[in-house]
């Protein structure tokens, strides 16, 4: 549980309803819903289970299962109710009128999480985008139960002047938070940019929420980043410079975990953040295969990505955990996908073949370069040794004589001095 400091007794107790047309996700989305009410600090009282077939538009779920909701609340002495789907705002005030509790939904519940741990500026933005995008479409419900309750002189009935001006307010705040977003995306752009000129590939740890992405980052740079248990530990993408003992330096990302049907308002705010690993050289795709879930999980990864239409970038698949891992099967995995290794982020097992599996795959986008460059232009001919692999070194009178496999943004700094190869 994150929040050490809380009791059972003082902690929220949620009634979780899952409704799922078919049995095939159950248990994956099962336990990423009590995952994220741990995760939000609530106590799972109890869940309910509902085929749906068919959303009823009014309150989601059938009248008789909203009753034995209800009855089954009051039994676990449940304070709130979570929908593991996206409510409109009818259902969810209707749902409150007729349960009688506090009524959220996954998205809410997922940004209840983003909003407690987003730590920079960024972070906050985005996570307020999202916020302010879920509530634009629902401000009526909100507003009706809220005058409702409330009452009194000056507080009756608030007309279609002041919920107008609520949703010109909450449309004001995003388009301010849009724009400060792009500003920092400019930014962002900018270091990359810097980056690219200072031509190290990078490569993005990917994968789902607790996977094992921050555990990988730290065993490989030495740092000490947030690794813990509970889903989206790390909301702000980290960037650090690994340098490898034969000389060869590249950039490391540690992302923001993935889930399944990971709300469309957060993909959208945090497409910054995500666009980061789109504009990776490679991917490392973490999957954590002591998880019976896990190809539901990795699944969900490839989805996102597809959204991000970075499903065709060069990505090597990392089975991590294997030491909790079945017996065997992380031997069954690697040999059944190609680019694919097993480790264990935690005790460093099987590091060094993935960084070379990793390599391989950038150097498949190397290009060949031979050349003859002038004397003044010395210092470029030793960074080929930082972006490359530098195959012939000759120091002639009219200039060095190079030949060597380079990152992209190198090979078109020396471009200019191409020449024929010597025999
Ligand atoms: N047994 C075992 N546990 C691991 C391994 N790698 C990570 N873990 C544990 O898995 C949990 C999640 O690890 P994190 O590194 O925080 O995962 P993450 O992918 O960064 O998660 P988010 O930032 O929430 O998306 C932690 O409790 C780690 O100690 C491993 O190789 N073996
Ligand atoms: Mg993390």
């Amino acid at each position: 549980m994150s929040q050490g400091y809380q009791t059972q007794d003082d902690q929220e107790k949620i009634f979780l309803v899952y409704v799922h047309p078919d049995e095939s996700e159950d248990a994956c989305a099962e336990a990423e819903l009590e995952g994220l009410v741990e995760a939000a600090g609530g106590l799972v009282a109890g869940s309910a289970r509902q085929r749906i077939k068919k959303r009823l538009r009014a309150t989601y779920v059938g009248s008789g299962k909203v009753e034995e909701i209800k009855e089954a609340m009051a039994e676990t002495g449940a304070d709130s109710v979570v929908f593991d789907c996206e409510l409109a705002g009818v259902q969810l005030k209707n749902l409150e009128e007729l349960l009688e509790k506090r009524v959220f939904d996954r998205t809410q519940l997922i940004l209840d999480i983003f909003a407690s741990r987003a730590k920079t500026r960024e972070g906050q933005l985005q996570v307020e985008l999202a916020q302010q995008t879920y509530r634009l479409p629902r401000l009526m419900s909100v507003y009706t139960k809220f005058e409702r309750q409330r009452g009194g002189i000056g507080m009756r009935g608030p007309g279609e002047t002041k919920l107008e001006a609520d949703r010109r307010m909450v449309k004001d705040r995003i388009s301010k938070l849009t724009a400060e977003i792009e500003h920092v995306k400019k930014h962002r752009d900018l270091q990359r940019a810097s980056r690219r000129n200072n031509p190290h590939s990078t490569v993005a740890i990917i994968g789902y929420t607790s996977a094992g992405k921050s555990t990988l980052m730290n065993t490989i740079t030495g740092s000490e980043l947030l690794a813990d248990a509970m889903p989206f530990a790390t909301l702000d993408p980290t960037t650090r410079k690994v340098d490898l003992e034969d000389g060869f330096s590249f950039f490391l990302v540690d992302t923001v975990g993935f889930i399944r049907k990971l709300p469309t308002q957060l993909v959208a705010a945090f497409r910054a953040t995500l666009e980061e690993t789109v504009h990776a050289d490679v991917l490392l795709h973490l999957i954590d295969i002591s998880s019976p879930d896990w190809e539901a999980q990795r699944d969900a990864v490839n989805e996102t990505l597809s959204e991000l239409a970075a499903q065709d970038m060069p990505c090597v698949s990392v089975f991590n955990k294997m030491d909790a891992a079945p017996p065997g099967l992380s031997d069954q995995l690697t040999r059944e996908f190609e680019d694919s290794c097993a480790i264990s982020a935690l005790h460093g097992d099987g590091i060094d073949e993935m960084i070379q599996l990793m390599r391989s795959k950038l150097t498949g986008k190397y290009k060949m370069l031979i050349a003859l460059v002038p004397y003044d232009k010395t210092q470029l001919v030793e960074s080929a040794y930082d972006y490359g692999r530098v195959i012939k070194k000759d120091y002639r009178g009219e200039g060095i004589y190079l030949e060597a496999e380079l990152a992209p943004e190198m090979y078109g700094k020396l471009e200019a001095f191409a020449c024929a190869r010597e025999d």
